[in-house]
Formats: structure tokens, sequence, C-alpha cells
């Protein structure tokens, strides 16, 4: 399985990992208004350096109750680190789900637009069509302010596949070739406990739809129900689920904590036969 993203490929026979490089103010500033380039950077090489394939830069958060920002700001944000990742090298996704920023994010080079919209906002599908770059279509119940407020489903899987099909079948009605496209079930945007764990525990059924599966579980809050921690000691949960996504196919994990999960996969790689210890 190869997703060609832009002037590479990816081999994603096993698993890769995808950093998570949140560029708020509120995750790398000085204590002002501005994001410390140099700081993210820093960041970045260190993802890179434990064995990321892939940097995820993100200015706006998704999180549960986060405030929206302009695609001025955004980009504002991410601009400075994505020139910088792109410069060194790096295979660079841009998380964002606007028009603007996803246009300014491909003219600059970058490999993956990561969508928790799944290209729904107007003019979002023309501009991924027009470039080489590969998606990733993300399910989400309402929106980020209020995803999380009563979040309701007859067959939690069955809806996120009907769903992800139909953006799948809207990505290529808008030319984007085949091996460029990736899907996400969307741990915890607009889902409660049982909705994540029936996701996990059938992500198999999503590979029917015959492209990658990308997972987003590391830190999230089903973490906080199921062992009580704050997200700051949710690494041990996070591999966990890391590994159970693994199992149910998923070929790309979004992560925080890079070394970790790198480690882990190599694990669970030896364990699977996909690789010799001699
Ligand atoms: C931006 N972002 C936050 N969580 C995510 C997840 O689970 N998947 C993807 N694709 N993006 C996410």
């Amino acid at each position: 399985m190869l997703l060609r993203c832009a002037d590479r490929v990816l081999d994603l026979r096993f698993p890769r990992v995808m950093g998570v490089l949140n560029v708020t103010p509120d995750s790398f500033s000085d204590g002002g208004r501005f994001v410390d380039v140099a700081a993210a950077m820093s960041a970045a090489e260190r993802m890179r350096a434990a064995g990321a394939d892939i940097i995820d830069v993100g200015g706006e958060s998704t999180r549960p109750g986060a405030a929206a920002v302009s695609a001025d700001e955004e980009w504002r944000r991410v601009e400075p680190i994505l020139c910088a990742l792109l410069e060194r090298g790096a295979c660079v996704s841009l998380d964002s789900s606007k028009p603007e920023v996803i246009r300014a994010g491909l003219a600059l080079g970058v490999h993956l637009i990561n969508d928790v919209y799944a290209l729904r906002q107007p003019g979002a599908l023309e501009a991924v069509a027009s470039s080489g770059a590969a998606v990733c279509l993300m399910h989400m119940q309402g929106e980020p302010r209020t995803m999380q407020r009563a979040p309701h489903y007859v067959d939690v899987v069955a809806e996120v596949g009907d769903f992800l099909a139909e953006r799948l079948r809207a990505a290529r009605a808008a030319g984007i070739s085949e091996d460029r496209l990736v899907i996400d079930p969307g741990f915890g945007f607009g889902k409660s406990l049982p909705h994540n764990l029936a996701l996990l525990r059938r992500l198999g059924e999503l590979q029917s739809l015959a492209v990658p599966i990308l997972a987003g579980l590391s830190r999230k809050s089903m973490l906080a129900q199921l062992t009580g921690r704050p997200v700051e000691a949710r690494l041990a949960g996070s591999l966990a689920l890391a590994l159970a996504a693994c199992e149910g196919g998923a070929r790309i994990i979004r992560v925080h904590d890079v070394a970790e999960t790198v480690d882990a996969l190599k694990v669970w790689r030896a364990w699977r036969h996909e690789t010799t210890l001699d």
C-alpha cells in the first residue's frame, strides 16, 4: 500500500508515525501572542530524530470548546514552521480545514492535508484536487465547539463508514487520485466513550473502503475516562490504543509521544512477524 504525497511516496505496508506539532499560542508562546518558531522547530526536530515519518502542523485547536481563529491568524502561525520544515526535507502535513490556508500550504509544497472537516468547506476539495498532495478525510459529528455535548448514533461504525464512503466519492469525483486518499474515523470528534471503543474494536470494517486508515488516539479524553489520568500522564494508555489501532489495520498513527510510539510499533511488528530480530 503506497501513499502519494506530492513529490514523495510513503510506503504504508507497515504503520507510520505522524508527530503532532500544534503551533497555537498556548503550545509554543513567548507568553504573549506569538508562537515561538525556534521552540516549535526544536520540538519538530526531536520528533523527526525519534522516527516520525510525517509532522502534522496545526495552527487552530480542534479540542472540544476551542475558540475558532481567522484564516489570516492561522496562516501567520503555521507559515514559518511549514517553511522551515520543508526546507529541512521533512514530510509535512498541514492540519487545516480552511480553503485559503489549504491553498497557501499547498503552494508552499506541503505533502498532506489533514482535514477534520473532510474537505467539506467550499473550495477545499478543488484546492486539494489541483495539487499532488495526499489528503486525510476525517469523520466528525457536529463541530469542535459543541461536538461532545450529546453525540448520537444508531450504529456508529456504519454511520462513520457511510460518511467516509461519501467523502471518498466526492474526493474522487473532484479528481483526487486513489493513491492520495486516507480516511480517519475521528476518535473523540463527536463521540462518547462507547462510540470510540466500538470504532476501535471494529476498525477493520473500514478497511473495506480500500484506502489507508489514520488513527489519532494520543492523549485523548477517552483515556481520562478509562484510566482517570490527566493529559500529561496518558502515555501508557496512548500506546495501548495505538497498538489496538494497528491491529485494526491503521497505517498512520497520529501521536504526541513519537519515540515511545516508534518503540511500541517495533515490538508490535516483531510480534506480527513483519520484522526479524536477528
Ligand atoms: C487535528 N486532529 C486532532 N485529532 C485528530 C485525529 O484523531 N485525526 C486527525 N486526522 N486529525 C486530528
